[in-house]
């Protein structure tokens, strides 16, 4: 019986396909909606080369603020756990230190989904010399190391559509200061 469906599924994308040969709109409908759906996943999950230098000047601009906030390892986090932007836009990124420890530093890390651990571990071995940023392919964009009060514009072009994650990746902050980046 299964066996028996599936068959029958295959012969009717088959026969779908074939006719959308014949008819125009509907074989352009059928190529983008495939284009689209496997993009996203590759660009999410793989990701082709990201050159965050590539900013095109036609670009839309997408203003973003985004606090450092706490004042102890308890209590620090970022202020939003979610950042959408539209893409195909520049982002500019305002990033504030609201800390007020010196021994609190902290930085913003754009990072592929699924790599926050390994990128926070990364990090720790990188060191103070590196500024906690280990070399990475699945790290798209970082800023400084922010003391308590600093603030900094990290400019960027939106990534691919899809979800990434952000992070500090200061020895011990990656598991309050973490969030998830949204292009859409
Ligand atoms: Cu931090």
């Amino acid at each position: 019986m299964k066996k028996q469906l599936l068959v029958l599924a295959t012969s009717t994308t088959l026969f779908l396909a074939s006719c959308g040969g014949g008819n125009k709109e509907g074989a352009t409908q059928t190529i983008d909606s495939t284009k689209e759906t496997s993009g996203a996943t590759l660009l999410a999950d793989e990701g082709p080369k990201y050159d965050k230098n590539a900013i095109d000047p036609k670009a839309a601009v997408t203003e973003i603020t985004l606090k450092a906030t706490g004042a102890s390892m308890a209590e620090m986090k970022y202020d939003q756990s979610t950042l959408t932007v539209p893409v195909g836009n520049t982002i500019k990124l305002t990033f504030i230190s609201q800390a007020t420890d010196p021994s609190m530093p902290h930085n913003w890390v754009l990072i592929r989904k699924g790599s926050l651990e390994r990128i926070a571990q990364k990090g720790i071995e990188a060191g103070i010399d590196k500024n906690y940023i280990p070399k990475d392919d699945d790290i798209l964009v970082f800023g400084n190391l922010l003391k308590p009060g600093e603030k900094e514009e990290i400019i960027f072009p939106a990534p691919p559509a899809g979800e990434y994650q952000y992070v500090c990746t200061y020895p011990g902050h990656s598991q309050k200061m973490q969030g998830v980046f949204i292009v859409k």
